[in-house]
């Protein structure tokens, strides 16, 4: 049996260092669950949801499987602190973060035992959070869906990875067993991967969303605001709309007010046109609608495959 072990399959006590991106509205209990049943790390994105919600989808994680599992506390959610209260009195193992500096609840975090894994998208936050005490991060390249930085995977995971001496995970363009490969290469422990995961019977999206994922080519995607609040997602007349009012000098609460509840418009309701296709650079690259499981044992067999390829070079 192939299986890897970095710090990061140590540490959160997975079999394979596939971590799933903790999307809004996306990630719920269903995917989550299947994902930590497979061998990786399911996460929930508990996004803008009310503390009520997210332990109902704790709670489907919990008839799935018994392995471990994470959930993604956005920062600028307004149930922050409700969601963190959660995490501790329902003993989950780790928290991935987005959005927003987790330092203010680490101390309690680390004395309940949650592991914490914030998501970066520069050097300086990453050094940062070091200091506080974190238990790794998640470098975040501008190839992810969703709300991005400006670098990418390829050029912020090394800098990260020299800049630090937890382990780094790297996120953003990642969908099979080559970009798995080329992270590790980059001195990443593990992935997040999250598009890929939106294609599975398994994930809850509409079926709309998924559609309009695997029909997606190489340049379908755009990134839309302005002024550090950047969203990748797949073109349509939302995003034509929000191009034309940035060109028109809008104010950035007007956008703010076009992009709000858009997520879950695309995503639970399946209206293409005015709903936000969060999606990474990567969706061109997939092309079917199958099994957690058979994602994961794809990309783990792309793995081993092209690193046999790689060590017959030398
Ligand atoms: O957060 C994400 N990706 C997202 S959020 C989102 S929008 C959404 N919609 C509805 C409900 C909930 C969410 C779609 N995709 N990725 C993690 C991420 N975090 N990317 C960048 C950052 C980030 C930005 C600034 C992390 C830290 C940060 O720090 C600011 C500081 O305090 O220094």
């Amino acid at each position: 049996m192939f299986f890897i072990k970095t710090r990061i399959t140590e540490i959160l006590g997975i079999k394979y260092p596939i971590i799933q991106g903790g999307m809004a509205w996306i990630a719920t209990g269903e995917l989550a669950g299947a994902v930590s049943k497979a061998g990786g790390l399911g996460i929930i994105g508990a996004g803008n949801a009310p503390p009520e919600i997210v332990e109902k989808e704790i709670a489907k994680v919990r008839e799935i499987t018994n392995k471990p599992f994470g959930v993604n506390v956005y920062y600028l959610s307004p149930y922050v602190e409700e969601i963190i209260n959660l995490v501790i009195d329902k003993k989950i193992s780790i928290i991935t973060t987005g959005a927003g500096n987790p330092g203010k609840h680490l101390s309690a975090l680390q004395e309940a035992q949650v592991k914490v894994f914030p998501v970066v998208a520069s050097v300086a936050l990453a050094r940062r959070l070091e200091r506080l005490g974190v238990d790794g991060l998640i470098a975040e390249g501008m190839e992810c869906g969703g709300h991005i930085g400006e670098t990418t995977t390829m050029a912020l995971t090394p800098q990260i990875v020299d800049a630090v001496n937890i382990p780094v995970v790297a996120a953003g363009g990642i969908a099979d067993g080559r970009g798995m490969l080329a992270a590790m290469a980059l001195g990443a422990e593990g992935v997040q991967i999250g598009t890929r995961f939106i294609c599975t019977t398994e994930c809850i999206a509409h079926d709309a969303y998924k559609k309009e994922i695997i029909k997606a080519k190489d340049r379908d995607t755009v990134v839309t605001g302005v002024h550090g609040h950047h969203v990748r997602c797949l073109k349509n007349k939302l995003t034509k709309e929000f191009i034309k009012r940035v060109e028109s000098g809008v104010s950035l609460e007007e956008l703010g007010e076009l992009g709000a509840g858009k997520l879950k418009i695309a995503a639970i309701d399946g209206d293409m046109d005015m709903g936000s296709i969060m999606a990474g650079q990567v969706c061109a690259m997939i092309n079917t609608i199958t099994s957690v499981e058979n994602v994961i044992n794809e990309i783990m067999e792309g793995f081993k495959n092209n690193l046999k390829k790689l060590q017959n070079l030398g």
